[in-house]
């Protein structure tokens, strides 16, 4: 298997809105990532990927963009970007930015011209289409609640959004719109950047006959089948590889949602010359219920056992994972996989560990490393996301098909919002993160879990993630080795060895609040060191007794 920096690299995730205020505003932005690259540094990681900095109206706190080439004044000026870019680079670290191409703002200056008339050159730089006798072009629906098609009064016509109405999607049947893209991504990376994370990437070919989707008992009908992994998605990538990413030594990674295993096979097999890696959601997906995220199931062991082995088998030597259990759209792990009361500390050390002893590129996402952990606000007028807000209009206030107290409990377990409460930095007001009311409101919590308690403890989880990045560039056998699972079966404990040439590792976790007696293979009994454990050190023996969330890896 080639060996190359960005498989070796481990990744954080920084959403900017969130991260660090430092001009008091309340919202976080690039001065203040610039204040903690030396944090960054010290943590041990490799590349940083910023969420979306661009122009932004933030209907979807920048994922909708208005110019592609500016700044969002929220967050400073391209002059401060080059100084963090410039400093990043000096400390070592490299930076991706978010490429969000799939749909731009409606603010764009390319959808102000393209809604002016049918004629417009820039007309079809968007996906317009003519009304039908019952009203849209088709039954799809947008992932962020409503119809997936928005009337347009100045030409009579509607204009396609799979996400909000102020995020009309993008034409890439468009040569030229195709173009455009290009020259833009050429840009960023003629001024140094060192790759892309690309949203929803496998969303940009949509199937031209426009077909409606299955309803099987929802508001709207399904587009998936239409919409991703499109007819002309990999001819697209080619294109954009050969005309922009092959020029550079730069990492990408897309974000596919509804990706299998055979579908990332096409996006980063290495003879495919498209991407470098993608993040699948079938980990994300294992616990959504009737209504998706809102109406949340307790997550099962063995299917998130299940989705490892499929993942880490399936990709192995022909394409590279990407590790992750959090990021900006993803509850909190430790609540989510974890136990964020009694063993909030030991379970997110557990958690780290169960995904960094993989093989593929681990992510952090912010906050991570410190075992943040969900919110619950009061009510919903509290929450901020687009998504949160659409979908109680939608399904508690419009349709009434979930009450309000079923709806909350989804979005205290499951909503966005929970990876978006600012940055824990201190136990001072507002944590740090900013002198006046940040956007969004602090976790309460973050007296008790904040960076400044934690950097100089031996025994945090901040100090737990840095023991695995230290050890990750130590031993190659956590990037390369081989992956093979033990207990599929238990529901209540994860085991899995890691082979390269002669080395083993041998990694046991404890998911459960419960004490869990596992027997170890005779083949893997040979002479033990403990390699790391968020635990007491203990041998190796043909029985182990593991205690409530403790994760342990022996190298053999
Ligand atoms: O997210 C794509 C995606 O899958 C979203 O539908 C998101 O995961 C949602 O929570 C699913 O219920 C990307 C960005 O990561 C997200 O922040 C944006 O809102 C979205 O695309 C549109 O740009
Ligand atoms: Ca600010």
């Amino acid at each position: 298997m080639k060996q190359t920096w960005w498989k070796e690299s481990v990744i954080y995730q920084v959403y900017p809105r969130s991260f660090k205020d430092s001009n008091h505003d309340g919202i976080g932005d690039i001065n203040g990532i610039r204040e903690k690259l030396d944090y960054l540094a010290d943590l041990g990681v490799d590349v940083v990927w910023l969420s979306p900095i661009y122009a932004s109206p933030n209907e979807d706190n920048g994922y909708d963009i208005s110019d592609y080439q500016a700044i969002m004044k929220e967050f400073g000026t391209m002059e401060d970007f080059d100084a963090l870019l410039n400093e990043a680079h000096q400390k070592g670290l490299k930076i991706v930015m978010d490429l969000v191409v799939n749909h731009t703002s409606d603010e764009h200056q390319w959808f102000i011209e393209s809604r002016k008339s049918k004629d417009n050159p820039y007309r079809d730089y968007y996906i317009w289409k003519e009304g039908n006798q019952d009203h849209y072009p088709n039954n799809w629906g947008s992932v962020f609640s409503g119809p997936a098609w928005q009337y347009d009064e100045a030409t009579n016509m509607y204009y396609l959004h799979l996400f909000a109405k102020k995020q009309p999607d993008l034409n890439w049947e468009n040569k030229a719109m195709r173009q455009s893209v290009y020259d833009m991504m050429t840009w960023w990376l003629d001024k140094g950047i060192d790759g892309f994370r690309m949203d929803v990437i496998n969303m940009i070919s949509k199937d031209q006959s426009f077909p409606d989707g299955e309803k099987n008992g929802g508001l709207y009908g399904n587009c998936s089948p239409y919409t991703v992994n499109g007819p002309r998605v990999h001819e697209y990538l080619k294109e954009m590889n050969k005309e922009v990413l092959s020029k550079y030594d730069i990492l990408t990674v897309g974000e596919t949602p509804g990706v299998s295993v055979k579908d990332a096979m096409g996006y980063t097999g290495e003879d495919e010359h498209e991407l470098n890696m993608v993040f699948q959601f079938e980990l994300m997906d294992i616990d959504l219920g009737q209504y998706g995220k809102w109406t949340p199931v307790p997550f099962d062991l063995c299917k998130l056992k299940a989705v490892m082995k499929k993942w880490q088998t399936g990709l192995e030597n022909k394409g590279w994972n990407s590790l992750y259990w959090n990021n900006h759209d993803q509850p909190r792990v430790v609540s989510r996989f974890g136990n964020d009361h009694e063993y909030h500390i030991k379970s997110a050390k557990m958690l780290a560990m169960c995904l960094h002893m993989h093989q593929g590129t681990p992510y952090i996402y912010q906050g991570e490393e410190l075992g943040m952990s969900n919110v619950r606000f009061d009510s919903i007028h509290d929450y901020k996301d687009i998504e949160i807000l659409n979908a109680y209009k939608e399904l508690v206030e419009d349709k009434k098909v979930l009450s309000e107290q079923e709806f909350m409990k989804g979005v205290y377990s499951h909503s966005r919002d929970n990876a978006r409460t600012p940055m824990q930095w201190d136990d001072s007001a507002y944590a740090g993160f900013s002198e006046v009311q940040p956007w969004i409101a602090v976790n309460p919590n973050y007296t008790s879990i904040n960076a400044k308690s934690q950097v100089n403890d031996p025994d945090s989880v901040y100090s737990f993630y840095k023991q695995l990045l230290t050890l990750r560039k130590q031993y190659k056998i956590m990037v390369y080795g081989h992956y093979e699972i033990l207990d599929e079966e238990n529901p209540n404990t994860y085991m899995y060895t890691r082979t390269l040439e002669q080395q083993q590792l041998l990694v046991l976790c404890n998911f459960t609040d419960q004490k869990q007696t596992v027997e170890i293979p005779n083949d893997l009994l040979k002479e033990a060191k403990v390699f790391i454990t968020n635990d007491i050190e203990k041998p190796l023996e043909k029985i182990m007794t593991l205690n409530p969330y403790e994760s342990v890896t022996y190298i053999l």
